[in-house]
């Protein structure tokens, strides 16, 4: 009898580990599968580690009331295990019982910061990085060159950084500022203890200025030194010089060659006698022709080098977009052209100006900032890309297809560390939501209450950022908004 009531307190105590708890889960990015239940984990810092036959980013979290079980495959896989695992206990460190299965959405969740309108400097960059960690994110595209200024250090071409790197996008006379190759390899190698690959992108034919005013010699001879001169031999020599130093400093397989809006000064390029001369030796026609040819030449150069070739969508005008290059889509007035990458089956990152640019103002009492019929709230980018399926007549049985989801941080209007803080936090939330989540478990009140726990870390951390429901918290960050130089055209 005393046997017997025994056993039914047990079984009356396990049945109550099993009630499942209905508790508001604080983690970002929400993980796939969750199930919690009501009893509590008595030792929550006792964590074991297991070896599991699972995906590479996946990991498996088993909470019983005498510990925790991780499994995974990789360090990385562990890491993410550890960030939800924290994140789930909160400031009180109080862990349910329960299961959490995950796996990300997509293999490509990328951040883009552009150094070359502002640049950021190591410190920033570590912080971005331990940002995106936290939030599994793991492709951080970096964009060094541009006309403004050029901050990555080619030992072969010293001037690129002696002449290049000086001034920015609000002061041209600004001091010089790039990174030296020994710096790289340290916030490479700080990445990738996050999880995090670093991509490289030297941009070409245009957005030049910088590497021209060092280099006038290889410039295409426009107003601005906007583009490279392709009917030059020596320009090509130059450029491979160029991508044989960036390809063996960075590991990643991948090589960004940017390739987007040459049209902006290539309009003079027939009138350029080395060029004209092209023309006729290659029979080319146009502008468009000789773009074509300088991009797949370098999609050789590139691939001469063991790397897999990265550019923005406009290279897809120009021949460039095969299946073993990636595609960047960022222009979202051309959902043609990612409708077509989905059906060819060609690798692509999506990251269109409207939602996923954090340089477009968030809010509209903001003024300093893009907008392009409305702007980037949080929402819009955390309902991303289920939003635009019908937008874009998007089949979304073919965002399979797509390997990534990617803001970028275009920097014109940042030229402070706060006003880059503001544009980003915490829409980088919303980005990493939209990239690991599945649409089935998204849920914008739960993320939005979630978002708490980040505005404390925020504030504790000095980092100032934009609060939709109470603006007045953080305002926009004053002093001077700067103008671009040239107007910003709609590009
Ligand atoms: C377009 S996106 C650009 C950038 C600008 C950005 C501003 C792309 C490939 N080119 O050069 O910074 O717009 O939003």
């Amino acid at each position: 009898m005393k046997r017997l009531s025994y056993i039914l307190v047990l079984a009356a105590l396990c049945l109550s580990c099993r009630e499942k708890a209905d508790i508001p889960i604080s983690v970002i990015p929400m993980p796939n599968e969750v199930t919690l239940y009501k009893s509590i984990c008595g030792r929550p810092g006792n964590i074991k580690m297991h070896k599991a036959d699972i995906g590479e980013e996946d990991y498996r979290i088993e909470i019983t009331r005498g510990g925790v079980h991780i499994y995974s495959a990789s360090q990385t896989g562990n890491f993410y295990a550890l960030q939800t695992l924290t994140q789930l206990a909160g400031p009180n460190r109080i862990l349910h019982t329960g299961v959490i299965k995950d796996s990300p959405r997509c293999p490509w969740r990328g951040l883009m910061l552009d150094e070359a309108r502002h640049f950021s400097g190591t410190e920033r960059v570590k912080m971005i990085l331990d940002e995106m960690a936290r939030l599994k994110l793991n492709r951080f595209h970096w964009h060094l060159t541009d006309a403004q200024g050029w901050r990555i250090e080619i030992k072969a071409l010293p001037r690129l950084t002696e002449t290049g790197s000086v001034g920015n996008h609000s002061n041209p006379d600004a001091p010089a500022k790039f990174y030296t190759q020994e710096q790289i390899r340290e916030i490479i190698e700080y990445a990738a203890q996050r999880g995090i690959m670093v991509i490289p992108e030297i941009d070409m034919p245009g957005h030049a200025g910088a590497a021209n005013r060092s280099y006038p010699e290889y410039s295409g001879g426009d107003y601005y030194g906007f583009t490279f001169n392709p009917g030059k031999e020596e320009t090509y020599s130059f450029l491979m010089t160029i991508l044989r130093e960036v390809a063996e400093l960075f590991p990643a397989p991948y090589l960004h060659i940017g390739g987007d809006e040459a049209s902006y000064g290539s309009s003079v390029w027939p009138e350029q006698p080395e060029i004209a001369e092209l023309m006729s030796r290659e029979h080319l026609e146009s502008a468009k022709e000789v773009e074509a040819y300088f991009m797949n030449r370098m999609a050789d150069s590139v691939k001469v080098l063991g790397k897999t070739l990265v550019g923005w969508d406009d290279s897809m005008d120009v021949g460039l977009g095969g299946e073993d290059q990636v595609i960047m889509w960022w222009r979202h007035d051309r959902p043609d052209k990612l409708r077509k990458l989905c059906e060819k089956g060609i690798p692509t990152v999506i990251c269109p100006r409207r939602p996923l640019y954090f340089d477009f103002i968030q809010d509209s009492t903001h003024v300093a900032g893009r907008e392009w019929d409305g702007f980037n709230t949080l929402d819009d980018v955390y309902n991303f890309p289920e939003n635009r399926a019908s937008l874009w007549e998007l089949d979304t049985e073919n965002l399979p297809n797509v390997m990534g989801i990617q803001a970028n941080i275009w920097t014109e209007t940042m030229h402070t560390p706060q006003r880059v803080d503001f544009m980003l936090f915490p829409r980088i939330c919303a980005l990493a939501e939209a990239a690991w989540t599945n649409p089935g478990a998204k849920d914008f009140e739960r993320f939005d209450q979630a978002l708490e726990g980040e505005y404390a870390r925020y504030d504790a951390a000095g980092l100032w950022y934009f609060d939709y429901r109470d603006p007045s918290h953080h305002p926009e960050p004053a002093g001077p908004v700067v103008l671009p130089q040239k107007p910003l055209v709609k590009n």
